[in-house]
């Protein structure tokens, strides 16, 4: 039987559409995501795409917090309990370094400083800090595709009511206990996407915010010369779930912040915040009384659990999350 241009045609349509997963990701919450999509997605199907506007230079070497704790999740060496640097570490270089006066306040872990010292050898040889990013991730078996949301120097500097400060100052030196009066990205908006960012922006079916700090961790990403327009035109479905769950932060400074900067502590701030970027948005089981005020803001608002706790929480979400894309695709 002969193959007519209709039934190519209609083969072509019948296929399902290949699915690319770009996740935006800062510290914690975005990591746990993304190991939750890494276990339920192909390798090929995810990439994770990580803040650098926390990137800092300590005692000369190049330290990528957010991507070492995405990296280290996705490795099995994350230390939970700290929630940065590596499970089991110990810190007898920094006591050293601190009985010889020198600066300890940023605590580098023994293990932990033989990815700062790659990093800053390899980037020194002339490789960006993508390629470093992939040959890390290759060495410690990381699957997905992780990479910096740019290759430019990128940082995020926060005014506050004790003067500007660099991003680590404040959130470590400082314990985030200065009131934030508002945040600048210096350098972004010369600052291009990454390779891989720029690829993933070009084919993702499903773009998702993961439950990081808008202020601190997703808006550095979407500061990026470029990237707010593509993912304002993108024809993705945009999925965003809230790092504020009845209220507060599961961790870091996320509802200090909405507080200090004039908004309402709840989810509906941040649904507010990605107001003509986000199609879905996916708040907390226990903020359910809240979902009309999200959908209010132009998006399909959904209740669940979305607490990542256990790896069973974790991969949960991922399924919900991707569900919803794929749903919010089908009505497309
Ligand atoms: N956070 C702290 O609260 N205290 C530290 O001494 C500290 C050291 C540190 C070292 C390496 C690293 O990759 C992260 C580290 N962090 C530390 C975490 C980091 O400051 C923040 O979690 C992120 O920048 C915010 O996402």
């Amino acid at each position: 039987m002969r193959t007519t241009a209709r039934d190519a045609l209609l083969h072509n349509l019948r296929q399902p559409m290949p699915r690319h997963v770009l996740a935006l990701a800062g510290g914690v919450g975005g990591a746990k995501l993304a190991l939750g999509l890494s276990r339920v997605l192909p390798p090929n199907e995810l990439t994770v795409i990580v803040n650098t506007g926390d990137d800092e230079h300590f005692h000369g070497l190049h330290v990528s917090p957010d991507l070492d704790t995405v990296m280290y999740t996705l490795a099995g060496l994350a230390n939970r309990e700290l929630g940065w640097g590596i499970e089991g570490d110990t810190f007898a270089a920094m006591d050293r370094l601190e009985a010889l006066g020198g600066d300890a306040w940023f605590r580098l872990g023994d293990r932990d400083l033989s990815t700062h010292l790659r990093r800053t050898e390899l980037l020194a040889a002339g490789m960006s800090l993508s390629e470093v990013t992939a040959e890390l991730c290759h060495r410690l078996g990381v699957g997905p595709r992780v990479a910096p949301m740019t290759d430019g120097a990128v940082r995020t500097i926060v005014e506050t009511n004790e003067g500007t400060l660099a991003f680590q100052d404040y959130f470590v030196r400082r314990r985030c206990e200065p009131q934030v009066q508002s945040l600048h990205f210096a350098g972004a908006a010369d600052a291009g996407p990454s390779p891989a960012f720029a690829d993933a922006l070009e084919q993702a079916t499903i773009v998702i915010y993961c439950p990081s700090n808008p202020f601190v961790s997703i808006d550095p990403i979407l500061a990026l010369h470029g990237v707010r327009e593509r993912l304002r035109q993108t024809r993705a479905v945009r999925v965003a779930v809230s790092p504020i769950i009845g209220g507060k932060a599961v961790k870091g400074p996320a509802a200090k912040m909405l507080a200090e900067l004039g908004q309402e502590s709840s989810c509906v701030a941040v649904a507010a915040h990605y107001r003509d970027l986000c199609d879905v948005f996916l708040l907390d089981e226990v903020d359910a009384a809240l979902a009309g005020s999200v959908a209010a803001l132009g998006m399909h608002a959904l209740a669940a659990p979305t607490l990542m706790v256990a790896d069973a929480d974790k991969t949960g979400l991922a399924r919900r999350v991707l569900n919803a894309g794929d749903a919010a695709l089908a009505r497309v």
